[in-house]
């Protein structure tokens, strides 16, 4: 699936603002006809949840309704229609004009139907998104728990949520009502295969919507490849680039492959496409970027800031990425669900590495059957196909913190069926998973090129002990590498430190004992030669679910949620630019 854009052939409107909205407790709305329109709405704003802008509604986890009005030129008779919707939380249903036009379940991930034929042109249409946040338990990510999980919430949390971070209801990101050429490009892709100071060579696949009989022109600068195809729905094709500009870290050197169908019937479709040269690969105990090992610095982040909650928030992505320039980061994780486009779109740019996760995060042993493994493997498809192309993206997490009994069958096939299905789409990247367990209960890792370990020493381990807990921070590393002898990645580590709680001798909470967390661990990981990297948890303070060991939100950030420096953010700083660290 392709991002909407606008260019010879495809138009698009962007539907964001105050649309109409009204909640639906009781699950009466479709009985009433509100398909057809909202009697009795409020406001509200799109992107963005409605727990933070609606303050009666910071609690509320059920079925809401919105609507729009959407009028399409004239001009745009004719031509096929679609609709994205970057992400809803959780699932949506569509109507157009009082018209069921289809939906798309669970969050995250964008959803993009046709509405060729729904729309009347050069009139008002009703647009209608039924949005539903419940907190389900078979949902990704499991919203809630269920009784033989053997835990009640996180933490004990309000609401009882299967994570750590609160379950915010809305559309989250963009609306697009746009139009494409007929025969429909449907996606591109575009592969470095081989890299060398003279030329790079990529693979380039173009997949038709529809079974497609013609020639399809793709052009990078001066270098053009010409697919042709008397039927069937996939070109693909080598193209060498010579002396190429090399995507790095710090250096977002992007290309763009201009593609332009045209069926033997005449009718064309068009897209440009994005895309950087670069190799990834695990070697020995590295992870190499276009053929150099890199250490991994970074943190992991949320999408999450006032009033928007998890709504996307343009500046907020330019702000962050300007504090991981200042603070000399080289890399973030998409914790724990696929972020919205812009946030890859900015650090190609940049040059920052991304480890894109899904929403697999609060996993249990209930969940590892074989339909839901089917249901994982569709969502691992939905986001490989929408992210593949970003030279930024070096690596797939395909889960986060998995609770799994030790040693069992079940366990093993649903990790391994995961793997598969993640390399069957994209031989090109290493994939990884997210532990916070022990080796013994990881068997997941023996299929997985990179052992990525959350371990909170001196906060949930020895609280307030953090030069006691090295030596055992260190031995469980060693475990990790011991157990799979693949490179180790610390992806969590740290502290809680509400900004302004200062001591002289750190203790919990205070800024300097966040601090010394960061800095003795982060020092100890730089001389195991097989650790890969660190993320610190978090890049910024963010909201979550009451508890009693949440201070008003998770205080992990070494940035506040506003975006201002604690001591850490400082350290870090200082670390980042030292060459040697
Ligand atoms: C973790 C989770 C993360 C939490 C963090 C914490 O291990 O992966 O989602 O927010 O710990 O602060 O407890």
């Amino acid at each position: 699936m392709l991002f909407p854009q606008q260019n010879t052939v495809r138009r698009l409107n962007k539907l964001d603002g105050i649309w109409s909205f009204r909640t639906d407790p009781d699950t009466t709305g479709e009985s009433l006809g509100w398909t057809k329109g909202i009697p009795a709405a409020r406001s509200i704003a799109v992107p963005g949840s409605w727990n933070e802008q609606i303050p009666d509604l910071a609690n509320y986890f059920g079925l809401a309704w919105f609507e729009c009005v959407v009028y399409p030129d004239a001009g745009w008779a004719d031509m096929p229609l679609r609709l994205r919707i970057g992400a809803v939380n959780n699932n949506a249903r569509v109507w157009v004009n009082g018209t069921f036009a289809g939906d798309h379940r669970g969050p995250y991930l964008p959803m993009d139907i046709d509405l060729t034929g729904l729309v009347k042109f050069g009139q008002a249409n009703r647009l209608v998104v039924c949005v539903d946040a419940s907190l389900d338990p078979w949902m990704f990510p499991p919203a809630s728990w269920v009784e033989n999980d053997g835990r009640v919430g996180f933490m004990n949390s309000h609401p009882g949520v299967a994570f750590d971070f609160f379950p915010y209801g809305g559309i989250h990101r963009s609306v697009y009502l746009y139009s494409t050429g007929a025969p429909r490009i449907e996606r591109i892709s575009v592969i470095t295969t081989s890299l060398q100071a003279t030329h790079a060579d990529l693979a380039v696949t173009i997949d038709m919507a529809g079974d497609f009989q013609g020639a399809v022109e793709c052009r990078v600068e001066d270098h053009s490849l010409r697919l042709t195809s008397a039927g069937g729905r996939v070109l693909t094709g080598t193209l060498r680039i010579p002396t190429p500009r090399v995507w790095d870290i710090g250096q977002g050197e992007l290309y763009t492959l201009a593609v332009r169908a045209e069926a033997a019937d005449g009718g064309v479709d068009c897209y440009r496409q994005s895309f950087g040269i670069r190799t990834v690969e695990v070697k020995g105990d590295h992870f190499l970027l276009n053929g150099k090992p890199v250490f991994f610095k970074g943190f992991g982040k949320h999408e999450d800031f006032h009033i928007v909650g998890k709504g996307l928030l343009e500046p907020l992505v330019v702000r962050d990425f300007e504090m991981l320039k200042w603070i000399g980061a080289n890399s973030f994780r998409t914790s724990h669900y696929p972020y919205a486009e812009e946030w890859l779109d900015y650090a190609d740019r940049a040059g920052i590495m991304v480890i894109d996760e899904t929403p697999f995060v609060g996993l249990s042993d209930r969940l590892y059957t074989d339909e839901l493994l089917a249901q994982a493997q569709s969502i691992i498809t939905e986001l490989i196909q929408r992210d593949k192309n970003h030279p930024s993206v070096v690596m797939w997490s395909l889960a986060n913190e998995p609770n799994c009994a030790r040693g069992s069958a079940a366990v093993t096939t649903f990790f391994k069926g995961m793997a598969t299905c993640a390399r069957a789409l994209d031989a090109s990247r290493p994939i990884t998973y997210v532990a916070h367990l022990e080796p013994e209960d990881n068997d997941g890792f023996n299929y997985y090129d990179v052992v990525c370990v959350n371990k909170y020493y001196g906060w949930y381990i020895g609280p307030g002990q953090l030069h006691e807990t090295l030596p055992e921070l260190e031995k469980c590393m060693r475990r990790f590498r011991d157990a799979f002898g693949k490179p180790v990645m610390l992806a969590e580590f740290g502290a809680d430190a509400v900004d302004g709680v200062h001591r002289m001798t750190p203790e919990l909470f205070s800024e300097e004992y966040q601090s010394e967390v960061i800095e003795h661990q982060y020092k100890l990981m730089r001389t195991l030669p097989w650790c890969i990297g660190t993320h610190v948890w978090a890049f910024a303070d963010f909201k979550t679910a009451q508890s009693i060991t949440r201070v008003a939100n998770n205080r992990k950030g070494v940035f506040t949620r506003e975006r201002n420096p604690k001591m850490a953010a400082h350290t870090l700083r200082r670390l980042w630019n030292q060459p040697s660290l």
